[in-house]
């Protein structure tokens, strides 16, 4: 059986959490997740807070077990996202894209366990000093918006540079990625493309068979010029828009280019308009599957690899 500090800590079962995706991790996947024994997490994304309390309420007629909230910090909600959560006593945030000092008592004194994602050992250090109960370290192979380092550095520099329990994330999408994010100091993972095809998560069909179909080279990076890189499939839309930023597209009109391409790709699964943010882990994903089964392949392969490691000392 694995099992990590991070499982009492928590109370969940598997040291997997799925990943707050915004406009994708909703009330239905969570639960299905943190049902299966992983944490469930609701991505707020740029929404309101009307929606990230709706999505919370639906998750607790679905499932007792505990679940997260993940907080967008660029959105322009996040304030008042932060706020809900203390109130209604989440029992854990996360947070990405941004550092979230601000919010962190008022989290801790409702009670609220903070996970933070970090993207240096700087972030993480702070995290540590302010009470965050653990940090995520997402490498720049997930999908989405990422920071400079990749899995394979910044987990195990994160972990140099604090005592709290850290979950590595990027990459990761099957019983290898676990049992080698173990080995490099993690305590769980953090999945997000994989859950994409999780028979629970609401995308479009499109959306879904763009991941199965994908391999290795079918990633690529736009949003550079604007200082938030984000990790996408290489769609027609995307190639544009990294056109447009190296032709110089003014900042205003490539923004404008940008809005609302989230919801084009997850909802009308439209290939023209719309970016279909993934990791690169989408070259290992290739069978649609309950949430459950996912946890389950993952859980079972890191453990059979991470038993017979002891084959390679002699
Ligand atoms: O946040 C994510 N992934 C995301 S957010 C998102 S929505 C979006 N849409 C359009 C443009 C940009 C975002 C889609 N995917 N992952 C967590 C994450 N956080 N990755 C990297 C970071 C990060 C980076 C720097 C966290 C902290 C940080 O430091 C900030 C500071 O001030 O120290």
């Amino acid at each position: 059986m694995l099992k990590s500090k991070i499982c009492d800590l928590l109370g969940i079962e598997y040291p997997v959490f799925q990943g707050g995706m915004a406009w994708i991790s909703d009330a239905q996947l969570a639960a299905a997740v943190s049902e299966g024994g992983g944490l469930g997490i609701i991505a707020s994304g740029s929404a309101p807070a009307s929606y990230v309390r709706e999505q919370i309420e639906k998750l607790c007629a679905l499932t007792n077990r505990p679940f997260g909230v993940n907080i967008m910090l660029m959105s322009e909600h996040a304030d008042e996202v932060a706020k809900l959560c203390a109130e209604m006593k989440v029992p854990v945030v996360t947070t990405g894209a941004g550092n979230p000092s601000k919010y962190m008592s008022d989290w801790k004194q409702a009670g609220v366990k903070v996970i933070p994602v970090v993207a240096s050992a700087a972030l993480a250090k702070l995290m540590t000093r302010l009470g965050a109960d653990a940090v995520i370290a997402e490498g720049g192979e997930s999908g989405g918006h990422i920071g400079e380092l990749n899995t394979m550095v910044l987990t195990p520099v994160v972990c140099g540079s604090t005592s709290l329990p850290v979950i590595a994330a990027g990459g990761i999408a099957d019983g290898r990625g676990l049992a080698a994010a173990f080995m490099l100091g993690a305590c769980a993972v953090q999945v997000g493309t994989r859950f994409l095809t999780a028979e629970e998560c609401n995308i479009s069909d499109v959306y879904k068979q763009k991941i199965l179909q994908a391999n290795d080279l079918s990633t690529m990076v736009t949003g550079r010029r604007l200082g938030h890189p984000v990790r996408c499939l290489r769609t027609p839309f995307a190639r544009n828009y990294l056109k447009a930023e190296y032709e110089g597209m003014p900042d205003d009109e490539l923004e404008a280019l940008g809005a609302g391409s989230l919801r084009r790709a997850v909802k009308d699964g439209d290939v023209e308009r719309g970016s279909f943010l993934s990791g690169q882990s989408a070259a290992l994903v290739s069978q649609i599957q309950p949430a459950a089964d996912i946890i389950k392949d993952i859980v079972e392969g890191g453990e059979k690899l991470l038993r017979g490691a002891a084959q390679w000392v002699k």
